[in-house]
Order: structure tokens, then sequence, then C-alpha cells
């Protein structure tokens, strides 16, 4: 079965380690997000790709759910030595490796989805990595600080303020000029079905949904759609998601969020079990939904969670 799922970071990425665990004779293409993509220390830095792949091949920190196990931060002191930063992003110095191949071919002028293979050629993550395109799209977040209106990179919102201020916009600059990376369109196209993990339904799977011609694909694949929630019991299980699903105007809900992607391109709901409340209000958006538990504690739990995605697309096909 050809599978195609958009993913973001740790949401995706430990969804994806489950399912290639439920179907493990699938074929699965992985469209990943590319909007949170930073320059620093002059590197290219690809975060969500980063966290796919290193999840999947057996790199990244458990614990943290991104950047590379047993890390040191010798370069990124030095750096500091020097004065030189960001201080508030963690560069570890195995991470740094990544970066300067990545940087290096692309200066070579290799597109990105190329660099992106030849990093799996290390790290076999037992998927087809793509990114979203090959061209540049930035998250940028509009905040007010001390009264004054300003964009803020994502990383700079997300890490350095910790969504602490309200987000007044979320805008994928670039998206609109870009186009979908080699692969894609075609993999969207060939599916026997397409998966949204649990990922940030704004700043992952909506970045990606905004490169021209993946949303329509999508919508246009003519085969099941199904999504996992990112938000139980009215939070986000990790991270701030709900700053910025409240700037596009979503409320922290998983019916709520099920709306947002709207019954024109979800055939499929998968909410937690102690949303089951939504599925009345889900179900009336034209939306088939399911709840089950959806806390990805451990592989088999996220198993588990893939399981009840692949049978409810069944159900809807
Ligand atoms: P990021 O790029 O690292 O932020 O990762 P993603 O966009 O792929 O996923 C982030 C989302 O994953 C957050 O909104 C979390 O609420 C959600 N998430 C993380 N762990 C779990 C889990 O175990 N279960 C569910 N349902 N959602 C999760
Ligand atoms: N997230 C943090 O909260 N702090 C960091 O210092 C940090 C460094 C970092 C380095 C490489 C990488 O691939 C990811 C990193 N992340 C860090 C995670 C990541 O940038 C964001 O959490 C996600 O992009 C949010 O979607
Ligand atoms: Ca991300």
């Amino acid at each position: 079965m050809r599978m195609v799922v958009l993913a973001g970071g740790i949401g995706g990425a430990r969804f994806l380690r489950g399912l290639k665990r439920a179907a493990p004779d699938a074929d699965i293409t992985v469209i990943g997000n590319t909007g949170d993509d930073i320059h620093l220390f002059g590197l290219k830095v690809c975060p969500d790709l980063d966290t796919v792949m290193y999840t999947l091949g057996g790199g990244i920190d458990e614990e943290q759910g991104w950047g590379r196990a047993d890390e040191t931060f010798t370069v990124k002191g030095e750096l500091a030595a020097y004065g030189v930063g960001p201080e508030w992003f963690g560069l570890g110095d195995r991470d740094f490796a990544t970066h300067i191949v990545r940087t290096q071919m692309l200066g070579a002028g290799y597109p990105l989805s190329a660099v992106t293979e030849a990093l799996c050629d290390r790290w076999r993550p037992g998927v087809r990595l793509l990114p979203m395109s090959d061209d540049r799209v930035e998250t940028h977040v509009a905040v007010e600080i001390g009264g004054e209106r300003r964009a803020v990179h994502f990383q700079e919102y997300w890490v350095k303020l910790r969504a602490s201020v309200d987000a007044h916009a979320v805008v994928p600059v670039g998206a609109e000029q870009a186009k979908p990376a080699p692969g894609v369109l075609e993999a969207i196209a060939e599916a026997d079905v397409v998966l949204f993990p649990p990922s940030n339904p704004v700043v992952s799977i909506g970045t990606i949904l905004a490169v021209p011609g993946i949303r329509e694909a999508v919508a246009e694949a003519g085969v099941p759609v199904v999504g996992l929630s990112p938000i139980v019991g009215n939070a986000p299980v990790r991270g701030m998601a709900d700053k910025v699903l409240a700037a596009v105007g979503v409320e922290a809900t998983a019916a709520a969020v099920a709306r947002h992607y709207g019954s024109g391109l979800l055939d499929g709901w998968l909410v937690d079990t102690v949303d089951a409340d939504a599925i009345a209000e889900v179900e009336a958006a034209g939306i088939r939904c399911r709840s089950v538990p959806l806390l990805m504690t451990d592989v088999d739990a996220a198993a588990a969670m893939a399981r009840e995605a692949l049978a409810l697309a069944e159900e809807v096909r």
C-alpha cells in the first residue's frame, strides 16, 4: 500500500515510527515541513526534516524529541566565546555535521530534495523523505513587543520567546511562489491513503498545505485522507500549538482542528478517548470520526494509533 504522510517534527516523526511498525510492508512517502528552516552561523538548519530523519534512523535524542542522542555542545560554546550567537538555539556538535553537509551540497547546487536524499543514505529512515519544496519558505510570526508590532522568525517565536506573547498572524513567507519538490505531487496522486499525523495544524501541516498545488492534490487524490488530533483534552499534548491556532482563529479543541481542515480535505479524524464528546460535532461537519487513545507514550502506542487511522481509512474508502 502506498501511503503519503504530511509531517512536522516530533508529532509527525513519532507517528511515522508507529506507522512503520503497524504497516511494515507499506511504501511510505513523507512530505516534510520546511517552513521552520533557519540559517544560523551560515548554515541551513531544517529542524523538521532532521527530526523525522533522526527519529526513524535511530539518532534522535528520545527524551527531548529533537536533536541528536549523546550530543555535546563544544562548538556552540566556542562560538559564544567569540560573542557569536544566537545563544537561544541549541545546535549540538553532532547535529552541526548534518548542517555542514547540507549547506555544502546546497552551495554546490543540489536542491534540498537531493540533499535530503543524500543525508537519508546514512540514516536509512525506511520512508521516502521529501521536503515540501526545494524553494525557500520561512514561517514568520507577527507579534507585539513593548507596544511595537513586528514579525519574527518562527524559531525565534517558538524557542526564544517560548510563544509567551500572542501571535497575531502566522505567515509562511515565500510559500505562494514555492513549487512542490519533485515527487511530491506524484506521490499524492499515486497514494492509496493520505495521513495527517498529530502534527501542528498551523505551522507544520498548514505550511505544507500552503505550497500551491499540495492542498489541491490532497483534496483531489480521490483516496481516504485521515488525520489524528494533536489536541487532547482541549490542549496540545506538547508545545504551544494553541498559540498559533489562536492566530488563525481556531480554538484548541480536537473538533475545531478537524473543522479547520474541513471535509473538503479530511474524510476521517481520530480524537482521543477523553474527547469522545467531539465526535458528533466532527461528524456534523461531514468528517467520519472515532475516539481512540492518542498518546504516543511508546512505539507500540503510536503503532496502535496508526492501525486505527488505517482502519478508519478503509471505513471511509
Ligand atoms: P514539531 O515540529 O516538533 O512541533 O512537531 P509536529 O508539528 O510534528 O507535532 C507537534 C504536535 O504534536 C503538537 O501540537 C503536539 O500536541 C502533538 N503531539 C506530540 N506528542 C503527541 C502525542 O503523543 N499524541 C498526540 N495526539 N499529539 C502529540
Ligand atoms: N527546540 C528548542 O526548544 N530549543 C532548541 O534549542 C532547539 C534546537 C534545535 C536544534 C536542531 C533542531 O533540529 C531542532 C531544534 N529545536 C529546538 C526544535 C525545533 O526547532 C522546534 O521545536 C520545532 O521546529 C518546533 O516546531
Ligand atoms: Ca516544526
